[in-house]
């Protein structure tokens, strides 16, 4: 019983550190959705690791958007659409981050391996009117 209140400060320094997982990446890139339906990055070359992607919607797209990251060595612009949307279960997907509404930001981490990639918004309609960019990845 003594012991008690020490493992309870323990486990509550190890789940903190966790949440602040973020702070261990390699890099971060910034992802802007924008008005004019294009999604532009900071960097399109990063060196392999554990990635930061800060996703922002431009605050005048008035749209919910989202990033899906692909791993693919088609161009951007040349993937395969059905009813308004990549289909991304052809696709090696790493990651997504969904519903970033105008004005806010959200961001997630992943670990990525040299090689192409393609990011996109797949909301139906966006990707074919120009929401996908590369991003090549470095050994
Ligand atoms: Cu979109």
């Amino acid at each position: 019983m003594i012991r008690s209140p020490r493992i309870a400060i323990f486990f509550g320094a190890a789940a903190l550190s966790l949440v602040c997982s973020p702070g261990y990446a390699d890099a971060m890139i910034k992802a802007t959705l924008l008005n004019n339906h294009a999604i532009q990055l900071d960097a399109n070359h990063v060196k392999a690791g554990s990635i930061v992607f800060e996703v922002s919607n431009a605050p005048d797209t008035g749209l919910t958007h989202e990033l899906v990251v692909l791993k693919t060595d088609l161009a951007d612009a040349r993937l395969p659409v059905k009813n308004g949307q990549v289909r991304e279960s052809q696709f090696k997907k790493m990651g997504e981050v969904e519903d970033v509404a105008p004005g806010k930001s959200r961001h997630m981490t992943l670990k990525l391996t040299p090689g192409r990639y393609v990011l996109i918004c797949n909301q139906p309609g966006h990707y074919s009117m120009g929401m996908h960019t590369s991003l090549v990845v470095t050994p």
